[in-house]
């Protein structure tokens, strides 16, 4: 495999509205980002992944975007940017960017000329459709609730959006289209970023025929997943937006890839893919309700070892994933993935080790080092237009309000949107103002200046973890060794081997609340990672403590 410089880096996303606010607004901003660069380069981190810092009307967080080449002057300048990406190139770091290009705002400039001339080019530059029967093209539900298709006024046509009305789908059929978009990803390249994270990209090869498929719910309405499960070609698509654009600066992307068909995997990730790499999201998927949000189940050890360990093995002859506990999409790691009992100090250890100790490049969501968990929230504390979606559509469905609310509370992005912890100060040190979103209120005991001092804290073992896997040592085995399961009989172990050459380590992990007697398979040299102090071993039986996770070297028997 031809060796590539982001193969042994890890990466840190920053959800910048909720990072750090350095003028009292409220809001997170690029000042407050470049205050902590020093905090993440001790961390460990090589990448920082930015969701959008691009101006805004915010309807869905920034992922509506009105202007491509403006940062969002609640995040600051132009300025403040150049001075990230200059004082990050000082440190040795990498700047990516999100591309949201699936869609754009409706503020943007393109969609206002489109909407004051239906009929004219810029109507082109979005999927604009005549009714039927005075009805919407076809019946798609949008992500976020509702059709998704939204009447243009005073005419009969209506336009596509996958996700709200106010982010319609830009049409990458198009050839200005794609156009435009390849010369503003050139144009952030310039300034001096490494890549992207490529938002929602599967959406952008639709089927153009919008045939209308049988309702999967009682609003008459089938998921537009249907629809662009229909739709073939996008390769073609891609490699030409990597021709144009990555290839040309030796980038790193990442491709927020939902729905891979299986003989896909190579073409999107292997030796010379569209991405460099795209999120191992089988993990989260196994919490899709089949009605939405309140009737997701809750989750299953077998299966989601058995979801992280089938990537794995088909990763290991094509390319990477992108390893990740949680994103600003998600629940928090520490309380969606933990079963009740071992939602403490040791179990979030444990849970971050089985995952960045996996092949493949390790991305942390801001607040999963010091352990953040989901938030108590209430109905008026929501801010994600997909949370309300969710909770309307179950209060449709017949749920009772209380019940509705409790499921979608439990699967809410604003869990992961809530400020960063900084401190035991007020609103946890991330603001002098109030802060736009609710603050969790275990700010007290979880927060990263408490976590300095503490030796043991969770914040430390993130430091140890991703010193580990960067030692001179072990860097080259964790990297592009192999992997293979172990003791998969075993109830509540996630346990698993890479190995390199001579050189094997082991990782067990005991999810169990109980002692564990385990006798291992092979020979043991000895105990180089671990998260609770203590490790028993009687000859080659080890006694695993609960929550515990042990690293052996090790060499075949
Ligand atoms: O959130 C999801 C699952 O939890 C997905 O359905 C998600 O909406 C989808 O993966 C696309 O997400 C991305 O694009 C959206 C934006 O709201 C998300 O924040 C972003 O990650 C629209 O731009
Ligand atoms: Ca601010």
């Amino acid at each position: 495999m031809k060796r590539k410089w982001w193969h042994d880096k890890v990466a840190y996303q920053i959800y910048p509205k909720s990072f750090l606010d350095t003028n009292g607004d409220g809001i997170g901003d690029l000042k407050g980002i470049i205050s902590k660069l020093d905090y993440l380069k001790e961390l460990g981190i090589d990448i920082i992944w930015l969701s959008p810092v691009y101006e805004s009307p915010f309807v869905d967080q920034g992922y509506d975007i009105s202007d491509y080449y403006k940062i969002a002057e609640q995040f600051g300048t132009m300025d403040d940017f150049d001075t990230l990406v200059a004082e990050m190139k000082k440190r040795g770091m990498h700047l990516i960017m999100d591309l949201v290009v699936n869609h754009c705002s409706d503020k943007h400039e393109w969609f206002q000329k489109a909407l004051a001339d239906p009929d004219g080019p810029y109507a082109g530059y979005f999927y604009f459709r005549e009714g039927k029967d005075g009805k919407a093209p076809s019946n798609y539900r949008s992500y976020f609730g509702g059709s998704a298709w939204t009447k243009v006024p005073g005419t009969n046509k209506y336009y596509l959006h996958t996700f709200a009305k106010e982010q319609p789908d830009l049409n990458w059929e198009n050839p200005v289209v794609r156009k435009k978009i390849y010369e503003m990803i050139n144009w952030w390249f310039e300034k001096g970023i490494s890549g992207f994270r490529i938002d929602a990209i599967i959406n952008i090869k639709k089927n153009l025929d919008f045939p209308s498929f049988p309702a999967d719910g009682d609003d008459g309405l089938v998921s537009c997943d249907k629809m662009l499960a229909s739709a073939h070609g996008i390769g073609t698509f891609l490699e030409e937006m990597k021709h144009e654009t990555f290839d040309k600066y030796d980038a790193f992307t990442v491709g927020e890839v939902f729905h891979l068909k299986e003989d896909e995997l190579r073409e999107f990730i292997g030796e010379d893919g569209h991405f460099s790499t795209k999120f191992d999201f089988s993990a989260h998927v196994l919490s899709y309700g089949e009605h939405g949000w309140y009737d997701a189940p809750a989750l299953d050890f077998n299966r989601w070892r058995t979801a992280l360990f089938d990537t794995q093995k088909a990763d290991l002859t094509v390319g990477f994933e992108a390893n990740i506990i949680e994103n600003h999409d998600e629940p928090r790691g520490a309380t969606h993935y933990l079963p009740a009992h071992a939602r403490n100090e040791a179990g979030v250890k444990m849970l971050a080790a089985t995952y960045f100790l996996l092949r493949g490049i390790p991305f942390i969501y801001q607040g999963q080092e010091i352990g953040m968990t989901n938030c108590p929230f209430e109905l008026e504390d929501i801010d994600d237009i997909m949370t309300l979606d969710n909770y309307r559509y179950a209060v449709a469905c017949g749920f009772p309000e209380e019940k509705a609310f409790a499921g979608c509370a439990r699967e809410s992005r604003d869990n992961a949107r809530t400020p960063m912890q900084w401190s035991d100060a007020e609103n946890a040190g991330f603001t002098t103002g109030k802060p736009w979103l609710k603050v969790n209120p275990n700010y007290p005991e979880i927060n990263v200046a408490r976590q300095e001092k503490e030796y043991g804290s969770v914040l430390n073992f993130y430091r140890r973890l991703l010193c580990f896997r960067k030692s001179e040592e072990y860097r080259d085995l964790l990297t592009y060794g192999t992997f293979e399961p172990m003791y998969e009989d075993q109830e509540r172990i996630f346990a698993f081997k890479r190995t390199l050459g001579k050189q094997c380590l082991t990782v067990i992990c005991n999810e169990s609340p109980a002692e564990r007697f385990l006798t291992l398979k092979e020979d043991y040299e000895e105990v180089v990672f671990v998260n609770l102090p203590q490790v028993t071993r009687i000859g080659d039986n080890l006694i695993l403590h609960p929550y515990q996770l042990i690293v052996v070297e090790t060499t075949k028997k």
